[in-house]
């Protein structure tokens, strides 16, 4: 856990800022009981990405790939927002310019309030036909046991970003944007392995910007980050951010 000195450090960065950035990723819901995908008891501890989240996978296994997303559905329906998410929604409210972009896919961000919010890896909540492309909102839970189909045959599938699939162009776009722009970013549990998103907070290193890492355990990103704040997101984060 970080000291006074380091959290104080932390805090009047955030104090002094106009325009933050934060990026997030599955760490910042792990205080609501939601598995993150690496580390001990991450996801892919016990499934393969590639038999589960690769559009390959959809296309040998549909129901498989469905009946995984449909257990996570499940528990992510029954998780509320923690401290964390509630910290970075009041910050939206109290600074002239906030931006929020996560990978997340469990809306947990938008049930806290935050509201200008990228979506970098699209949303569980979502489901879009593999042939038309239309997507709809769908928030049944159970799903049906069997993927169901659109109004022109094509199958329906989660509505996010599987490996080897791009990013949705224009929302990647603006939040390099954003963190070109800022006055600070908070880099803020994830693992800052997977790309393109992590470039996002390498956008902001490179315009010279200062930038705040929270996360229990060292990443990749960690020698780029000004101050690395170890301990949870939700502890951390309201202790730096206003009330
Ligand atoms: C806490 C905490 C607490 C715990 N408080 N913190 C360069 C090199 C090699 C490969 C590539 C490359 N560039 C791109 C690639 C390929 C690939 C990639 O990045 N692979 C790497 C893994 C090597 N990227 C892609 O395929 C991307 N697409 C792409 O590149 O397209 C190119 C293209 C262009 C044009 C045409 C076609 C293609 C797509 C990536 C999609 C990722 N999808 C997933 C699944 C989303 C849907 C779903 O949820 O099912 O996204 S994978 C998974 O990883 C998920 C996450 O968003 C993402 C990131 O994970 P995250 O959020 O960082 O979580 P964890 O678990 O990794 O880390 C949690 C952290 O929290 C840990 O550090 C903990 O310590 C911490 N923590 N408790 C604070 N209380
Ligand atoms: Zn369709």
């Amino acid at each position: 856990m970080p000291g006074e000195a380091e959290i104080e450090a932390g805090r009047r960065l955030v104090r002094e800022a106009g325009q933050i950035v934060a990026l997030t990723g599955a760490g910042i819901s792990a205080e609501s009981g939601v598995p993150t995908f690496r580390g001990a008891d991450g996801l892919w501890k016990t499934y393969r990405p590639e038999d589960l989240a690769t559009p390959e996978a959809f296309r040998r296994n549909p129901a498989l790939v469905w009946e995984w997303y449909d257990w996570r559905r499940q528990r992510i329906a029954a998780a509320r927002p923690n401290p964390g998410h509630e910290a970075l929604a009041r910050l939206e409210k109290t600074k002239p310019r906030f931006t929020l972009v996560t990978q997340n896919v469990d809306g947990l961000h938008q049930l806290a309030g935050s509201r200008n919010l990228h979506e970098l890896h699209g949303c569980l909540w979502t489901l879009r036909c593999v042939d038309c492309g239309e997507e709809r909102e769908d928030r049944t839970v159970p799903l049906p046991a069997i993927p169901p189909r659109c109004a022109c045959g094509g199958l329906l599938r989660p509505g996010v970003v599987w490996f080897g699939e791009p990013l949705p162009v224009e929302t990647l776009q603006a939040s390099l944007e954003e963190a070109r722009a800022c006055d600070l970013l908070l880099v803020v549990g994830t693992s800052a392995v997977v790309y393109p998103a992590a470039g996002v907070a390498h956008a902001a290193v490179e315009a010279g910007h200062p930038v705040i890492e929270i996360n229990p355990d060292e990443t990749p990103f960690t020698p780029h980050a000004t101050i690395s704040l170890r301990g949870r997101a939700g502890e951390i984060l309201r202790r730096i951010c206003p009330p």
